[in-house]
């Protein structure tokens, strides 16, 4: 095991505030031992080159759609929707071998630590091979995220999903779709057979349902009612209106409103997008407790619509953002693109925060961290004793950093500068960006390209 190791932070952003001067102390295990506000500072100790803030936890991510980020903006028909990228990704998934799978989430968990997460939820649901073929290890895939999790140096909760049908009323999967299938039998025991595999590698397990469309209420309560990982619960939502129409064509209930009607929605759940509530809607799912999963540039990219988050954080809900389809794989695209999606909305400006002097950046980073931690498994989140030492030093040699001080390093940051300031990113006490570049990038692009070349 590691030594410990401590480091002074000229600037560090607490679970209190702003703080000057403090020593962290991070153990062998890569936990944070001590914080320490009065020591003495000494010259001989290691001082980060720049404010230290918390690394957010990605609550949503389809690692292997990194493969296609950015090829799919060519116009097809007049059409061209979510459901016609869907299309495309299913080609995708169609051509991709569990190595392929490896070496593009190996690239995009480097990426995301490099944008300033420290963690990533990946909602997991490419299982087999082309036309359904089972692989010969149940895991074999999720076994390639939790590799490429430890390869990248990225925490990981993996969130096996269940898929089980093309649309609501449990119809017939497509084509396309074969390699996510499972019955329920079948998930409980890959759920079952990932345990260990996830507790040797450090990850926290929990479930996903891929979305009222793939699952019916009755395979969801068969899985809830044997599941024992005790990890968080994510599902799909609401994201396009087309499946609000589906769902109350089958139903006569909207989707956010069947799933509080039917599921036991709580603070294990995480609703991914959940963009098209009504307000009654808005106002149960922020009391549920459960986080909303907010994947702001992936909801723009496929047309999705926006999500009431003034109302929903009006009502205290809590939320926290995602990559999801990774054309964006930064906390500043994601929480800026957040904001600006309610402005352009409302025609006003600061959305998410109100009262007098309040930060947006602030209150949006808080609001994600604290989300993205619940919607992790984590215990708690932010810079705490005992908590998983997941730090990023933004850049004090760029001159808008360096200037800055409190909240207004986070808004230089978010609003106006991005990843370029994310200079050295810890996660669990190792130090896996340095200046800018990943510790191992140069391994990871190489295998990368081989696989976009194959792919091309
Ligand atoms: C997914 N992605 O599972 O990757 C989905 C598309 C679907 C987003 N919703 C497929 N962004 O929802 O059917
Ligand atoms: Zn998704």
């Amino acid at each position: 095991m590691a030594a410990s190791q401590t480091l002074l932070c000229r600037q560090i952003l607490l679970p209190e505030g702003w703080a000057s001067d403090v020593v962290l102390t991070i153990s062998g295990e890569g936990r944070i031992a001590a914080i320490d506000s009065n020591a003495e500072v000494k010259s001989s100790l290691v001082e980060a080159a720049g404010p230290v803030v918390p690394a957010l936890a990605n609550l949503h991510s389809h690692a292997f759609q990194r493969a296609m980020a950015g090829l799919a903006e060519l116009a097809g028909s007049t059409d061209d929707s979510f459901w016609t990228w869907r299309d495309a990704m299913y080609r995708l998934v169609g051509r991709m071998s569990p190595d392929d799978i490896e070496a593009v989430a190996t690239k995009l968990y480097s990426e995301l630590l490099k944008g300033g997460f420290g963690r990533v939820v990946e909602f997991h649901y490419f299982h087999h091979a082309l036309g359904g073929r089972h692989y010969a290890s149940v895991g074999e895939t999720s076994q390639r995220i939790l590799r490429a999790a430890q390869a990248a140096g990225i925490g990981l909760t993996h969130l096996p999903v269940f898929y089980a049908h093309a649309g609501f009323g449990g119809t017939e999967p497509g084509e396309g779709q074969r390699p996510f299938i499972h019955d329920v039998d079948q998930f409980l025991a890959l759920l079952q057979a990932l345990k260990p595999d996830c507790e040797a590698a450090g990850a926290t397990l929990g479930l996903a349902i891929h979305s009222l469309r793939a699952a019916t209420p009755d395979e969801m309560r068969a899985i809830l009612a044997a599941e024992e990982t005790g990890g968080p619960i994510h599902i799909h939502v609401a994201e396009q209106e087309r499946e609000v129409e589906d769902c109350l064509a089958w139903s006569g209930r909207r989707p956010v409103e069947f799933l509080l009607d039917e599921m036991p929605v709580d603070d294990r759940w995480c609703a991914i997008h959940a963009t098209h509530m009504t307000a009654d809607e808005t106002r149960r799912l922020a009391r549920s407790g459960a986080v909303a999963g907010l994947c702001p540039a992936t909801e723009a990219n496929l047309g999705d619509g926006i999500f009431p988050a003034t109302d929903f954080a009006g009502f205290g809900g809590r939320f926290g953002i995602g990559t999801d389809s990774h054309v964006a794989t930064t906390v500043a695209e994601e929480l800026r693109l957040l904001e600006y999606g309610q402005r352009l909305r409302d025609r006003r400006r600061n959305r998410i925060a109100s009262g007098s002097g309040a930060s947006i950046g602030r209150t949006l980073f808080e609001a994600a961290l604290a989300g993205g931690g619940q919607a992790a498994g984590m215990r708690s989140s932010g810079i705490r004793v005992g908590a998983r030492a997941d730090l990023v030093v933004l850049d004090g040699n760029n001159p808008f950093i360096g200037a800055a001080s409190g909240d207004q390093i986070l808004g230089r940051w978010l609003f106006a500068l991005g990843a370029e300031v994310v200079r050295d990113v810890m996660a669990a006490g190792q130090w896996v960006v340095r200046e800018g570049r990943h510790t191992n990038e140069e391994a990871i692009d190489n295998a990368f390209r081989e696989v976009l070349l194959k792919l091309a």
